[in-house]
């Protein structure tokens, strides 16, 4: 087992791997920005760096100031959290050839999973259900693009083969749209990952998002776990994730479950990861992309399996074996977590920077928060918005809304605006209490046009 550890990151994440780093007597190294240096995880590791400035650029993604601080610290291993280097196979490369273990999967699944239209032929290898779409990157010169896109039918989505989480992507109704939303899809992707390559897909019109927790040792054994749903978005922002999903049966998870390690396999995957799919009205699903990393709602698989995914991941790292083996993990209840973020759902989500005033959390029973923040704490306006996660956990989805409201309303920030009224008017909302909440539920009914939300 690793003796010391560098979280290459901050914030909740950076906080929730050395408490299990802690809880493993694996010693922790912090990094930290130059206005990061008052955070939470700086006080709570056993020792810190500074690697640079406030902007991600110079600091969180400052491979060489992050290996320096790893070789200067003597650490063995890296945690690289979500987003930041986390799916960055230079960064994997780096740190193999500096002898210092990178804890996710190889670079080369990685590598596999980050180019899209690439994970998509993996997938139809491997007998993962896709949605009929091109092989492949399409020329937009290409005469006969026209017709293949009359033959998946329209509507059709352009996506970029370096995007993910939404960027790059285009909706097209009818064929007289097709020429422009290549071209539009084709310069955003050049300008946003300096690759213009996109492909096509038939677009799924009012899907879930449905994810598979998979966990996976070097001897090749994978192990699904409950699915999470996260529908509720907004401009491919999370804000609400739960388990089970509410339009889950026990078959249809045995068969999602067994594309999502046939996905998992096909890339040789270890540690954990996550294969999400969209899961259309008629209980057809299809694979979206896989995720490489640790994910911010990790939380809501803990909380219904009673894992801890961190540790899960520490120690395949360091290439220990699952020693259970389990498809049919028992539920332990239905979770749900809500992203709690410094920004103003009332004037579109603006950001509100600012100093946390007065924080008192909520309390058990079944209530967890992932946070950073303290009374005094001062939000650096470089990074994400995200304060806190709020995690409950009741016998079904009904007691689990009822507990997120009540954790809600005990629940105080003061000095930054924060999304937790929004939460409270979702949570009482009919449309979500049903279990019908699709990925168009915020646009279409939380959110006007001109200035935000309607009650
Ligand atoms: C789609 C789709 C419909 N059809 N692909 C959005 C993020 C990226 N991972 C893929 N996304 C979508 N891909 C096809 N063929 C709809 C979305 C989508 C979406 C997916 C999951 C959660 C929220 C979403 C919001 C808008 C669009």
């Amino acid at each position: 087992m690793f003796k010391k550890i560098l979280i290459a990151n901050r914030g909740e994440i950076a906080v929730r791997i050395i408490r299990a780093c802690r809880e493993m007597g694996i010693k922790t190294v912090a990094v930290h920005s130059e206005p990061d240096r008052n955070s939470r995880h700086v006080q709570l590791a056993d020792e810190s760096v500074c690697i640079g400035p406030g902007p991600a650029t110079e600091s969180y993604l400052n491979i060489p100031n992050i290996i320096s601080a790893a070789e200067i610290s003597g650490a063995d291993a890296i945690h690289p959290g979500y987003g930041f280097l986390a799916e960055n196979t230079y960064f994997a490369d780096v740190c193999e050839s500096c002898h210092i273990q990178f804890i996710g999967p190889s670079k080369d699944a990685i590598e596999r999973m980050g180019d899209k239209a690439a994970a998509r032929a993996t997938m139809r290898k491997a007998g993962v259900p896709i949605v009929p779409g091109s092989d492949g990157p399409v020329n937009p010169d290409d005469p006969a693009l026209p017709k293949l896109a009359r033959k998946i039918g329209y509507p059709i989505i352009v996506k970029a083969t370096a995007g993910g989480g939404g960027k790059g992507m285009r909706v097209v109704e009818n064929e007289s749209q097709l020429a422009g939303a290549l071209q539009t899809a084709q310069s955003e992707a050049k300008a946003a990952f300096g690759n213009g390559d996109v492909y096509i897909e038939k677009y799924i019109e009012r899907p879930r998002h449905i994810e598979f927790q998979i966990i996976a040792d070097s001897k090749g054994r994978v192990v699904y776990l409950p699915e999470r749903e996260c529908s509720v978005q907004r401009r491919h922002q999370k804000l609400i994730e739960e388990s089970p999903s509410p339009a889950m049966t026990s078959s249809l998870r045995r068969k999602m479950g067994k594309a999502a390690r046939r996905a998992a396999e096909a890339v040789n995957y270890v540690t954990v990861g996550t294969v999400e799919f969209l899961l259309d009205g008629k209980d057809e699903f299809y694979f979206l992309e896989m995720n490489t990393r640790i994910q911010v709602e990790h939380t809501v698989t803990e909380m219904v399996t009673g894992l801890d995914l961190v540790k899960e991941q520490i120690r395949l790292a360091a290439g220990e074996r699952i020693d259970y083996h389990r498809d049919d993990f028992p539920l332990l209840g239905h979770a749900m977590e809500v992203r709690v973020n410094a920004e103003d759902p009332d004037h579109d989500f603006r950001p509100s920077p600012g100093t946390i005033t007065q924080l008192i959390l909520p309390g058990p029973p079944g209530v967890r928060v992932d946070t950073h923040i303290y009374s005094g704490y001062t939000i650096p306006t470089y990074y994400d918005s995200l304060l806190a996660k709020l995690i409950v956990i009741g016998e079904n989805r009904e007691a689990a809304i009822r507990r997120m409201q009540r954790a809600i309303s005990e629940f105080v920030i003061e000095g930054v605006q924060t999304t937790l009224p929004l939460f409270t008017r979702i949570m009482a909302h009919d449309v979500f209490r049903k279990g019908e909440a699709y990925t168009d539920f915020i646009a279409k009914y939380m959110t006007n046009p001109t200035n935000g939300v309607k009650s």
